[in-house]
């Protein structure tokens, strides 16, 4: 374990040191995006100069991408792989039947595309993501740019019509300017303080024109790795 870690990073890396030891030789692996990831794909790139750990890297963004070629994962696209053995990625939220919210780190898209392709979906969070009721954190909707401040309206007129507590829908910037996805597209923030219902809202926002994706992700996660600030870790 690296030293003088502080004990947020100390939960991040043991959550992301377990769920490495998942990976086996000759996988297909989707990588997730964000810091809990980095520490993943950190965990997984020494695997491969150390021990000679033949494994296939998809990325779920550029960034992640640019990662794994650092430390030495063999990159591939999803087309190429076609199916995954397993993606290991972040969250921003878990509850207790392994929904989440993820997009935090603006590439939710191609997160739940490469984790719904895969056969084993592992999230690696710090013990501070979980959650009785999803919906403290931001909802992260991908919108498409043509027309979005319509997209907004008509997101907010969805929500007041589901009586969704919450409602603020904010356009996620970039310093001064909108941030954009890896697909040219913008993230709306649904500031909703508590989602009652998240398979509901998942299906009903996805029918919005200009709406791509949403952060909730609903029966695609199998196992979340919690890590501890104390170097504990455990499984749920
Ligand atoms: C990505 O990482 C996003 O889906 C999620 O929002 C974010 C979590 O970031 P971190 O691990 O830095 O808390 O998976």
């Amino acid at each position: 374990m690296p030293s003088d870690l502080s004990p947020i990073d100390k939960a991040k890396f043991v959550a992301a040191k377990q769920a490495s030891l998942y990976v086996e030789d000759g996988m297909k692996v989707g990588l997730g995006t964000g810091s809990t990831a980095a520490w993943l794909v950190k965990c997984l790139g020494e695997r491969v100069q150390d021990d000679g750990l033949k494994i296939k890297g998809v990325p779920t963004s550029s960034r992640t991408a640019a990662l794994a070629r650092e430390v030495g994962i063999e990159v591939m696209s999803l087309d190429e792989a076609r199916w995954l053995d397993i993606t290991i990625d972040g969250a921003d939220e878990y509850d207790g039947n392994l929904n989440l919210i993820k997009g935090g780190g603006g590439a939710l898209l191609q997160e739940k595309i490469v984790a719904t392709a895969s056969d084993q979906m592992v999230v690696i969070a710090d013990a501070s993501k979980s959650v009785e009721t999803l919906g403290g954190f931001p909802l992260p909707l991908e919108v498409v740019p043509f027309g979005w401040q319509t997209t907004k309206t008509l997101i907010e007129e969805t929500l007041i019509g589901m009586d969704v507590l919450g409602r603020k829908v904010s356009l996620r910037m970039n310093g001064e300017a909108p941030f954009y996805t890896d697909e040219g597209n913008h993230i709306l923030d649904l500031h909703l303080n508590r989602i009652g219902n998240a398979r509901q809202l998942s299906l009903v926002v996805n029918q919005i024109p200009g709406v791509v994706e949403n952060g909730l992700f609903i029966d695609i996660c199998d196992i979340v790795v919690i890590g501890h600030g104390d170097g504990r870790v455990e499984m749920r």
